[in-house]
């Protein structure tokens, strides 16, 4: 199983929460100090901010190996839309190994959202 952090539209309610099906909520959580959202149209981004105060909330999920290749296919790693990587989430998920899919095209015209995305 591999921890991951949702922001976006896997979360519950989310548009595409349905990918997670058959996995396990750990539950809500937070990343450290350093990360923001950008809103990409009806789904965002999250990019590190170094130096930044900002954080971003989301849900931790446990995935099985197939779930996570629906995940991968999904966000366009591949493609190189998405990268994921391991990040450092604020307590209880502290010591946890937990990964994240990191936005990687250009951000140039995209408003910064904050911590939050919310379903529109
Ligand atoms: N789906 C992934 C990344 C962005 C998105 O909309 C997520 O929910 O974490």
């Amino acid at each position: 199983m591999t921890k991951i952090f949702v922001y976006g539209t896997l979360k519950r309610g989310g548009r595409n929460h349905r990918y997670l099906a058959g996995q396990q909520f750990l539950g809500e959580a937070r990343t450290t100090a350093g990360y923001t959202l950008y809103s990409l149209g009806d789904y965002p981004g999250m990019v590190r901010v170094p130096n930044d105060q900002a954080e971003v909330t989301g849900e931790v999920w446990a995935v099985d190996t197939a779930g996570l290749a629906g995940l991968d296919q999904l966000e366009g790693v591949n493609e190189g839309l998405y990268e994921r990587v391991g990040l450092k989430l604020a307590p209880p998920f502290a010591d946890d190994p937990v990964e994240t899919y990191l936005y990687l095209h250009s951000l140039e015209g995209r408003l910064i959202i904050g911590s939050v995305w919310r379903e529109q």
